[in-house]
């Protein structure tokens, strides 16, 4: 990251000054839960979710699910990898972002952790990996007797979880626990469009995802 989103125009646009953030016709939308939602339904209206209101019901709750435990994957990816560092906020940075960011009070508490002297701990990884857990194995239960986390057919719930399993992969999470994961996983990775939307722009990928477990 070039530090794009830490500026007063992008905190304009958006309050957490995270990406991603789309302008359509105007629309302001800042988080991907959101953005994928709306792209669904404006450019292919319901082309990736279920046809019943309780599937649709339930992808919703996958993908609030992944937006809820962000954080932790966060804490994970920054407390594991070690060039993650290099990103940690001067006290300057630090100080424009406390005051411009007063929207995400979590998202502050854990900037002020990560940039702090002392850092993201194996005490808070150990967290964030407990709060993952208990995602993993939900996800693996469904996933037993089912192919796509909501409904019979690939939805945004598989959207939004998707990119997490392939960072916290990259970042060596432990996921021999989670078998019905990896079947998942190569199905999504088959798709041409997760060739034209991830590989082409991140082509390790492939390689560090190659086995889940
Ligand atoms: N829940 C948000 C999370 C956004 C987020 O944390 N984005 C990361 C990049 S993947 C970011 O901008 N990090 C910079 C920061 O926290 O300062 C979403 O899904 O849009």
């Amino acid at each position: 990251m070039k530090g794009e989103h830490l500026t007063d125009e992008y905190i304009s646009i958006n309050p957490n000054a995270v990406v991603p953030t789309l302008v359509d016709d105007g629309w302001v939308i800042i988080d991907s839960t959101d953005i994928v939602d709306y792209l669904d339904k404006k450019y292919d209206p319901n082309s990736l979710r279920p046809s019943s209101s309780s599937e649709t019901g339930e992808m919703y709750e996958w993908m609030h699910l992944a937006r809820d435990n962000h954080l932790s994957i966060k804490t994970y990816m920054y407390g594991n990898i070690g060039f993650l560092t290099s990103m940690k906020k001067s006290e300057e940075e630090m100080e424009w972002y406390r005051q411009r960011q007063t929207f995400d009070k979590e998202l502050l508490a854990f900037h002020e952790r990560f940039s702090s002297l002392e850092g993201i701990t194996s005490e808070h990884v150990k967290e964030a990996e407990a709060i993952i857990d208990s995602c993993f194995a939900r996800m693996n239960k469904r996933l037993e007797n089912n192919a796509w986390l909501a409904g019979n057919s690939f939805s945004l719930a598989d959207i939004a979880w998707i990119p997490q399993l392939v960072i916290l992969k990259a970042a060596k999470y432990p996921f021999e626990n989670y078998p019905n994961l990896e079947a998942w996983k190569k199905s999504i990775m088959q798709r041409p469009s997760f060739k034209s939307a991830i590989l082409d722009w991140l082509p390790n990928t492939e390689k560090k995802t190659e086995k889940v477990s």
